[in-house]
């Protein structure tokens, strides 16, 4: 991906998400690019594919739902119930469309981030890691923790932030995702 090409991104991405959205977005970004590095895997394609996590966030719920609808993408019960939930695989699309991107592995880091998935690839595992503990992050528990783990141990940090969102989930009453569910188990599995 040439300079340009990210220059264009951005230029897109400044008029899709608001001022927030766009701040935290840099943020996976710079984060999913120095875990990459850390963690020996391509860092531009980490950068990108930081960049583009969130590109559907800002869509309202019905332009999320029309866009699966239209294009085929499937829809669980808990993404019927919870349209946010949609803003993943909404993305992966627009990535590919939108963004014109034809690298898989950084779709699939799109489409993955919010609920994972097992057997995710190092790229996927970044962004969703990225995502949780990028600068801008201030709320969930562990974080300094987690950030430090981040550079040391990625798949205990991935297990660490699957539990604990898990337990936020169970503590607000929100529903679980299947996807959040057999992710966590996978890797919770893994360990034993
Ligand atoms: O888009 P972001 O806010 O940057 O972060 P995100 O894509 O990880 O998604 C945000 C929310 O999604 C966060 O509050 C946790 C929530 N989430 C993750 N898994 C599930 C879930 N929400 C529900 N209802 N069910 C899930 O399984
Ligand atoms: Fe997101
Ligand atoms: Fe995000």
């Amino acid at each position: 991906m040439k300079d340009m090409d990210i220059h264009k991104i951005k230029k897109q991405l400044m008029k899709a998400l608001d001022e927030k959205r766009y701040e935290h977005t840099l943020g996976v970004a710079y984060t999913s690019a120095a875990l990459a590095m850390c963690h020996g895997t391509d860092m531009h394609e980490a950068y990108i594919a930081g960049l583009l996590h969130d590109c559907a966030k800002c869509l309202d719920n019905e332009k999320k739902i029309h866009i699966c609808h239209k294009h085929g993408i499937n829809m669980n019960e808990a993404e019927q119930k919870n349209p946010y939930l949609l803003h993943a695989k909404v993305g992966g699309y627009l990535a590919e469309k939108k963004y014109h991107i034809n690298n898989e592995d950084i779709i699939n880091a799109v489409v993955s981030h919010t609920t994972g998935r097992p057997a995710m690839s190092l790229l996927e595992k970044i962004v969703y890691i990225a995502d949780y503990i990028e600068p801008g992050r201030e709320h969930a528990p562990n974080l300094a923790l987690l950030r430090t783990l981040a550079f040391h141990n990625l798949d205990e940090a991935l297990l660490q932030i699957l539990e604990d969102t898990l337990t936020y989930l169970h503590e607000s009453g929100k529903e679980i995702d299947p996807m959040t569910q057999q992710t966590y188990d996978y890797y919770k599995g893994l360990t034993k």
